[in-house]
């Protein structure tokens, strides 16, 4: 694992169906998240925080709230990644909603072709995030990341990278989820998405899960982790904007954060859907920062 990271706040809610994840990064910085990565020995850089349209508040036109706007988001973050990516580091999007996954993920399916190195996307949420505007109930672009990386949404959004699509549906492993809308359901059928729903979860138990969702990762693998704090359960994460109950616990998490570390693969990190006007005294952040110490490689005890 590269031990040199940049810190990008996005600080939007442009995708969401709430205000507040835009208060997300500075709540993860109030948290502390860069004090404790340097006290692991990592090498730190906050590059501040990205500039962008406010958010009008508007409804949906022809299935998209706030295209637009998504698109500059993502265009501007697109960028930034791919920046530090270019500069050897490694790149953690402080959201900001979930759209944001566009804009970090394509920046970093180019840099894995650029380097001929495999992609794996680790995906930790409650939600799917395979919704068009066809099929979402809500026309907020933060459930839809995923379908639009694979090629299917409106063109600025496919058609933001270097290729279209931005990614084939076999490199992403889902995790947690939970909620899955109707029409969408067909769809990740469809694509035959590999998502390890919290049935799965209880009925195997999380070290299976994440056994079968980093086989096949290797050193030539880059691997993206995409972490959307609504993953978790609400009873110790109440600062999100679409809680679903039925997590991850606390201890689920922090097996799945330990189990990515040992991979020493991981390459790039979002943290999503952080809203602080949902939390209690900056708990969620303070939870998000304790998992982020663990996807560093922070444990009990020195393993073999
Ligand atoms: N599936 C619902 C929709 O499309 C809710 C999506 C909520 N998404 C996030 N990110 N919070 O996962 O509106
Ligand atoms: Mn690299
Ligand atoms: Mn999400
Ligand atoms: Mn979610």
């Amino acid at each position: 694992m590269s031990k040199a990271v940049s810190l990008i706040g996005v600080p939007t809610d442009i995708g969401a169906g709430h205000r507040g994840a835009s208060m997300g990064p500075e709540a993860l910085r109030v948290a502390g998240l860069g004090e404790a990565l340097k006290a692991r020995g990592v090498d730190v850089l906050d590059r501040g925080n990205l500039a962008g349209p406010y958010n009008p508040w508007l409804p949906p036109t022809e299935g998209y709230r706030h295209l637009n706007e998504v698109v500059a988001w993502n265009v501007a973050l697109r960028d930034a990644v791919a920046a530090e990516l270019e500069g050897g580091r490694l790149p953690i999007v402080l959201g900001g909603d979930h759209c944001l996954a566009i804009g970090s993920i394509t920046a970093v399916a180019a840099h894995t072709r650029k380097t001929g190195r495999k992609l794996r996307i680790i995906w930790l949420d409650a939600h799917a995030d395979f919704n068009t505007s066809a099929i979402t109930p809500t026309g907020n672009v933060h459930g839809m990341p995923v379908s639009c990386l694979c090629g299917i949404g409106p063109a600025p959004l496919v058609e933001i990278g270097d290729r279209k699509p931005v990614i084939d549906p076999s490199v992403v492993r889902q995790i947690g989820i939970r909620s899955v809308d109707e029409g969408e359901r067909r769809l990740v059928h469809d694509v035959g998405l590999d998502i390890y729903d919290m049935r799965y979860i209880d009925e195997v138990g999380m070290r299976r899960v994440m056994e079968e969702a980093l086989e096949g990762v290797d050193a030539d693998t880059h691997l993206h982790v995409s972490f959307d704090v609504d993953f978790l359960d609400p009873s110790i994460a109440p600062g999100v904007g679409t809680t679903v109950k039925g997590g991850p616990t606390y201890r689920e998490a922090q097996l799945v954060m330990e189990m990515i570390a040992d991979t020493g693969r991981m390459a790039s990190l979002d943290i999503v859907e952080l809203n602080p006007a949902f939390d209690k005294r900056n708990q969620t952040a303070r939870l998000a920062v304790d998992l982020v110490e663990s996807l560093f490689g922070k444990s009990t005890l020195m393993r073999a």
